[in-house]
């Protein structure tokens, strides 16, 4: 079966920072999962690069948007593998492909009736790129997201008929309760629909900066339109020579975070339904990573505000697997939650270090040692394998409900449990009993084949980690079908340098 999933495409108006990154992680989690169950993935990711904020951003530093846009799509392109995300393309919202598509799909949506011409005026967030509706205004008419002064716009455009639209995405979210996750992020925008839609700009006319509306040259599209149709025009030209279309649209799951709601889970079907092509079986929803400075003070973290984390450090410091494994394990996947250094630190420490790092490095060290790296051809402790071996099946249930934290959970608890059998066990002293010699080989192959359905599970977060675990076990097979405890899976083991070695 297929499996499409998307990160929104970011703003090339600033650096990528940790935001960003999450997004990204999140979904190389989803695609590395479904990859190992056999699924034939494809995992997009890119830059939305029109419209105002970039406009506003070159200006600001005297560049043509073009140049701004060169500059900056590479380094976000260019963070995916240093963070070990494996998507299959990138793509780039000022690619002549793309900008093609659009105004095909854009023209096949007005000969459908769903466009027409009309006088907007409205407040208007330069930063958001965004008109805002009554209950969006902040104190004063300010953003409430940006805190700037909201610009008072009176402009004439094309309009797409959202509202011609409403009684079919209340069938739709009335008939499909988990077509937006979590729940609450359901509700957030069953309650907007639920407000009476109204129609949106299309296009905008004073900016140049866009994809041209092609029945009307003076007007560029509204850059959202622009942006939610990468999902589907990418797949286009991809692969050279190829159209994946038909392979994979609809998406399986549409990652987003919670700031951009409205635009994909209101705007994007509709748009879609005016199209005639299908929805999205998922848009999953995630909640903000704050970053809690050292006075204990917690801030959102975006590129205008200018407190941003730098994903680079993190990664140059401490490796770019133990920053996917913080993100994910620290804050709730779909809640907000804080990061810090200081936390961080404590979670590199304490779990990779101490607990996978730890049990690796003991286990390959004893089997060394003990049996000169052969891993006994016994059967590993029906114990341990009865509580280690449901948790794929859980894993595979929890990643399906897009539950990123909770499957992390609960693969952490192989790890948990094979350490606490390494001390009950205490294979160092049955070593020195020659009549505990047939129970130091069951132990033995416990725990190096437990390592190997750890590494199974831990995949999705730990990429790089598992290729250094899987070297030193001789064994290369990801698919979860193996992951089940049994004797033979690995024959020989090699010493492992520390997985999370202390940083300088
Ligand atoms: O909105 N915590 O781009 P953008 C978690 N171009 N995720 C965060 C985050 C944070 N503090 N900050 C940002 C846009 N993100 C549009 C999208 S899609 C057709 C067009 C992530 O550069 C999160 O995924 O502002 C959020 O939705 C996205 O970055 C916004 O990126």
């Amino acid at each position: 079966m297929s499996f499409y999933v998307t990160t929104p495409i970011y703003y090339v108006n600033a650096a990528p920072h940790l935001g960003h990154a999450y997004t990204a992680i999140a979904a190389d989690v989803l695609a590395r999962h479904m990859r190992q169950r056999g699924e034939d993935v494809f995992f997009l990711t890119g830059t939305d690069e029109h419209g105002e904020p970039v406009a506003l951003a070159a200006e600001a530093r005297g560049m043509t948007p073009q140049a701004l846009v060169d500059e900056n799509a590479p380094r976000f392109r260019d963070l995916m593998p240093k963070l070990n995300v494996s998507n299959d393309f990138f793509v780039r919202t000022s690619d002549s492909e793309h900008k093609l598509r659009v105004q095909e799909i854009l023209t096949t949506v007005k000969e459908r009736g769903h466009v027409h011409l009309g006088v907007y005026e409205g407040w208007y967030c330069p930063r958001c790129a965004d008109f805002k509706t009554e209950s969006e205004i902040g104190p004063g008419n300010t953003c409430p997201i940006h805190k700037i002064d909201l610009i008072r716009e009176s402009e004439q455009n094309w309009f797409f008929k959202l509202s011609d639209f409403q009684q079919q995405l209340e069938e739709l979210f009335d008939g499909n309760p988990d077509f937006v996750r979590p729940k609450h992020r359901f509700n957030e925008a069953r309650a907007f629909l639920a407000q009476g839609l109204q129609d949106v700009s299309l296009s905008r006319g004073k900016l140049t900066w866009g994809v041209e509306v092609p029945w009307d040259p003076e007007h560029v599209f509204y850059v959202w339109f622009d942006a939610l149709l990468n999902y589907v025009t990418a797949l286009s030209y991809a692969r050279p020579g190829e159209d994946l279309t038909d392979e994979f649209w609809p998406a399986q799951v549409q990652l987003i975070g919670k700031d951009i709601l409205k635009f994909h889970t209101i705007y994007w079907p509709a748009l879609l339904m005016a199209a005639g092509l299908e929805l999205p079986e998922h848009v999953v929803v995630h909640g903000f990573l704050l970053m809690r400075d050292a006075d204990g003070s917690e801030h959102k973290m975006s590129k205008s505000l200018g407190n941003v984390l730098d994903p680079f450090q993190i990664i140059e410091d401490f490796g770019a697997d133990a920053l996917r494994f913080y993100c994910l394990r620290e804050v709730r996947f779909g809640q907000d939650g804080a990061v810090s250094t200081a936390g961080f630190a404590a979670r590199y420490e304490s779990e990779l270090a101490n607990e996978l790092g730890n049990l690796a490095s003991r286990t390959t060290a004893m089997v060394e040692r003990y049996r000169d790296g052969a891993v006994p051809d016994v059967a590993p402790d029906p114990a341990i394998a009865a509580e280690v071996d449901p948790l794929v099946g859980q894993v595979c249930e929890q990643i399906d409900a897009s539950e990123l934290t909770v499957a992390l959970d609960t693969a952490w608890q192989a790890v948990r449990r094979l350490n606490r059998y390494v001390e009950e066990q205490a294979p160092w002293a049955l070593a020195k009993d020659e009549a505990q010699a047939g129970q130091l080989d069951v132990v033995l192959a416990t725990l190096t084949d437990g390592l190997r359905v750890i590494g199974l599970l831990l995949h999705p977060w730990l990429p790089a980690t598992v290729d250094t675990l899987f070297a030193a076990l001789g064994v290369d097979d990801l698919s979860l079908d193996g992951a089940t405890m049994r004797a033979g899976a690995v024959t020989h083991v090699t010493k492992i340098a520390p997985l999370f070695p202390k940083p300088e």
